[in-house]
């Protein structure tokens, strides 16, 4: 950190003494620190946190991402992945067999994780995820399975007929280890309707998150930002999952999501058009990590960001990079310009050549062995 005389000249004197002493920061400190003008002081607070929880360490863990079907019933407006129907151009389903072929494919990688997401089908039942998660259990059984959003969990309850609490004991004895964060967006109910009318509301990802994490299994969580959203809607997105994480525990990782545009039907302002600028994505970043106190990791994940903001963003609080991936539709499908995988080595070499260490992790974080 630098010297206090310097963080009062920016007004974050306050911040950086209850930044020093670990004290919790709250609603208004999250304002203060994304209208604060010297981005480097909010980065080296948001450094300074970072260290104390990793030290130089920056994750990254050897995965495949396999999205099973991007037909959705829910027509989220942003998203530029979602067809509504089988018929529609560039709909896709995969079969259980699709799903093995690409499991084989990547035989030689020694996977750390399978992270298996998709849209909201209409028709596939609950049980064809269970076959799923079993099938690829039997086959590959120290593979750790990461699988379906809270949105998801939601919508398989809705049409059996179950509790959402049931569905994730269910997948659970099927294998699921983990899940992913995704379908947070952004929770305030006067915008979230505009952009995700009919998905899971705010107050059920949040006790999805909750039940999942009752019963033992960790989850992810995520801020889409960078859209119509205020400062204020994603300082407030950041206090509830704190509050949650209070609650339940179970979050590992926050993952910042910045919106990309292209092919989606959600049309900016004007002025706000053009990718979210690296600046803002490093702020965030750094908020995020200040304001989270209680979630151990904040994840640059660089499909979204690019190589090459989620490199710098170790510097603003991030810790993680997600991993190998080796295929990804959301992202691309909505024109980021990221590879569609990397190699092990490019992973470690990207964490090095921004002055951190490399840690391999598998899917529950857990540290499998270190680069350093
Ligand atoms: O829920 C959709 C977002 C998410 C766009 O938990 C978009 O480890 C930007 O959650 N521009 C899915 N973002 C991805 C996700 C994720 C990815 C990697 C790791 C993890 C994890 C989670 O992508 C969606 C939505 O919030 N998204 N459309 C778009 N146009």
């Amino acid at each position: 950190m630098f010297a206090p005389d310097y963080y009062n000249i920016c007004g974050l004197l306050s911040i950086y003494e209850k930044v020093k002493a670990g004290e919790r920061l709250d609603f208004e400190d999250g304002m203060v620190l994304f209208n604060c003008p010297d981005i480097a002081a909010v980065g080296s607070l948001a450094l300074h946190a970072r260290c104390r929880l990793h030290g130089d360490a920056a994750f990254y863990v050897v995965n495949r991402q396999i999205n099973y079907t991007n037909v959705c019933v829910n027509r989220c407006v942003f998203c530029a992945f979602r067809r509504d129907a089988e018929s529609d151009d560039g709909a896709f389903t995969l079969s259980v067999e699709d799903i093995l072929a690409r499991l084989r494919a990547c035989s030689l990688l020694h996977l750390d994780e399978l992270h298996i997401v998709g849209g909201c089908h209409p028709s596939l039942p609950l049980s064809w995820f269970e076959n799923l998660l079993r099938i690829v259990r039997s086959g590959y059984p120290d593979l750790p399975l990461k699988a379906f959003t809270p949105v998801e969990i939601a919508h398989f309850a809705r049409l059996e007929g179950i509790s959402t609490l049931q569905v994730l004991r269910r997948l659970k004895a099927a294998g699921l280890v983990m899940m992913p964060g995704g379908g947070a967006e952004i929770f305030d109910e006067g915008l979230r309707p505009q952009l995700c009318p009919h998905k899971a509301d705010a107050k059920d990802w949040l006790r999805i998150s909750g039940e999942a994490h009752s019963l033992g299994i960790k989850t992810n969580c995520t801020m889409l930002f960078g859209h119509l959203e205020s400062l204020e809607q994603r300082v407030d997105h950041l206090c509830r999952l704190r509050e949650q994480q209070d609650r339940s525990g179970g979050f590992t990782c926050f993952i910042p999501l910045p919106f990309l545009s292209e092919n989606s039907a959600l049309k900016l302002p004007e002025a706000q058009r053009g990718p979210v600028h690296g600046l803002d994505q490093l702020r965030t970043v750094a908020v995020a990590r200040l304001m989270l106190d209680n979630i151990p990791h904040i994840k640059a994940y660089w499909i979204m960001l690019g190589a090459k903001t989620a490199q710098t963003a170790l510097w603003y609080g991030a810790d993680d990079l997600d991993g190998t991936i080796v295929e990804e539709h959301i992202g691309h499908m909505a024109g980021a310009d990221s590879a569609s995988g990397m190699t092990i080595r490019e992973l470690e070499s990207m964490i090095r050549l921004s002055g951190f260490s490399p840690v391999r992790r598998n899917a529950v974080f857990e540290t499998l062995e270190s680069g350093r």
